[in-house]
C-alpha cells in the first residue's frame, strides 16, 4: 500500500501524469456522517452576503475531533509517516448551502503562497499536497470541484486579483488565459460521493461553479507541508497588507460609482424614463 501510494503521487501528482488523483471511499461513511453531525452544530465563521448562508467554519487544524476523523483515513496515515516534516497549513470546511453556495475561482493553489508560506519560491510547489475531501454527494449540479488535467505541466500562470462572492481578496486566472489553458488542456467535473478525496499538486488549476441546486454540497479542504520551509515575516505582512487593501479599494470604486450615480443606476429599469 506505501509503495502504491508513493508511485500514485510521483506519477499521477507530481509527475508527467494529471497533476491528481480520486481516491473513493477515503473517508470511511460513519467518520463522514459524525463529522457532518459535529459542523451541523457550529455556527459558522463566515457566511454569504445578504443571504446569510454557512461558507466556512475556520480552521480546524488544532481541532481534535476533525483531526481524529482525518486520521481514520488510511491514505493521511501514510503521508504523514511518509514525510518526517508533514504539517497542515490548513484544514477548513467549505459549504455551498442549497441554492445560494458561491462559486470558486479558477486559480492554482501556489497563487497564495504568501499566505501559507510566505518567502517560499515557486519552484518548491512540490512541498505541498492538496486533499479535498467530499461531505456531501457532489457533481457539476451544485457546484462540485471541476480540474484542468495534467495543467500543472505549463507552470506557473497568471493570476489576478479579484473579489470573491464573500467580497474577500482572491487571486484568479484570467478568462483568456484560462480559455487556452483549457482548450488545451480539457477540463473535468468531478463526481464525488461522500467520503471520496480528490489529491492534487499546487499549481493544478480548479475552480467550481455556484450551487443553485437544493443539494449542500460541503467538503474539507486540506493543505499539506510536506518539507519545512522558512517563514517570510515581511512577505507575509506585505501580503496581508495588499489582500486587505485590494478589498478596500475595489469596494471603494464601487461606492464611489454608486454616490456618483444614484440615480442613472435605477432609471433605466423604470417604465417612462
Ligand atoms: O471548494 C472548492 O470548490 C474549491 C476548493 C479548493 O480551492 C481547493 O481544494 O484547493
Amino acid at each position: 500500500m506505501m509503495s502504491e501510494l508513493i508511485i500514485k503521487l510521483n506519477d499521477s501528482v507530481f509527475g508527467d501524469g494529471p497533476g491528481f488523483f480520486v481516491e473513493r471511499g477515503l473517508m470511511p461513511k460513519t467518520t463522514v456522517d459524525d463529522l457532518n453531525s459535529y459542523i451541523d452544530t457550529l455556527e459558522p465563521s463566515v457566511v454569504t452576503r445578504c443571504t446569510k448562508t454557512p461558507w466556512g467554519f475556520g480552521n480546524f487544524r488544532e481541532n481534535q475531533l476533525v483531526l481524529n476523523a482525518i486520521s481514520k483515513c488510511e491514505l493521511i496515515t501514510l503521508l504523514e509517516k511518509s514525510y518526517s516534516n508533514f504539517n497542515w497549513n490548513h484544514i477548513v470546511v467549505n459549504q455551498k448551502s442549497a441554492f445560494y453556495g458561491p462559486a470558486v475561482e479558477w486559480h492554482q493553489e501556489m497563487c497564495n503562497r504568501d499566505t501559507f508560506s510566505p518567502g517560499c519560491l515557486l519552484s518548491m510547489w512540490s512541498d505541498f499536497l492538496q486533499i479535498y475531501i467530499a461531505l456531501d454527494s457532489e457533481s457539476v449540479d451544485n457546484g462540485g470541484l471541476r480540474v484542468v488535467p495534467g495543467s500543472h505541466r505549463l507552470g506557473y500562470v497568471d493570476h489576478q486579483d479579484f473579489l470573491s462572492p464573500l467580497l474577500t481578496h482572491k487571486r484568479t486566472i484570467p478568462s483568456v488565459v484560462l480559455e487556452a489553458i483549457v482548450s488545451e488542456c480539457g477540463l473535468v467535473n468531478l463526481t464525488l460521493e461522500p467520503g471520496d478525496a480528490v489529491v492534487f499538486n499546487s499549481l493544478v488549476v480548479h475552480g467550481s461553479g455556484s450551487n443553485a441546486s437544493n443539494k449542500r454540497r460541503r467538503s474539507i479542504v486540506m493543505q499539506a507541508q510536506l518539507k519545512e520551509s522558512p517563514w517570510a515575516s515581511q512577505k507575509f505582512e506585505e501580503e496581508v497588507r495588499h489582500r486587505k487593501q485590494f478589498v478596500l479599494s475595489a469596494m471603494g470604486e464601487r461606492h464611489r460609482e454608486i454616490a456618483g450615480d444614484t440615480d442613472g443606476l435605477y432609471r433605466y429599469l423604470a417604465r417612462g424614463s
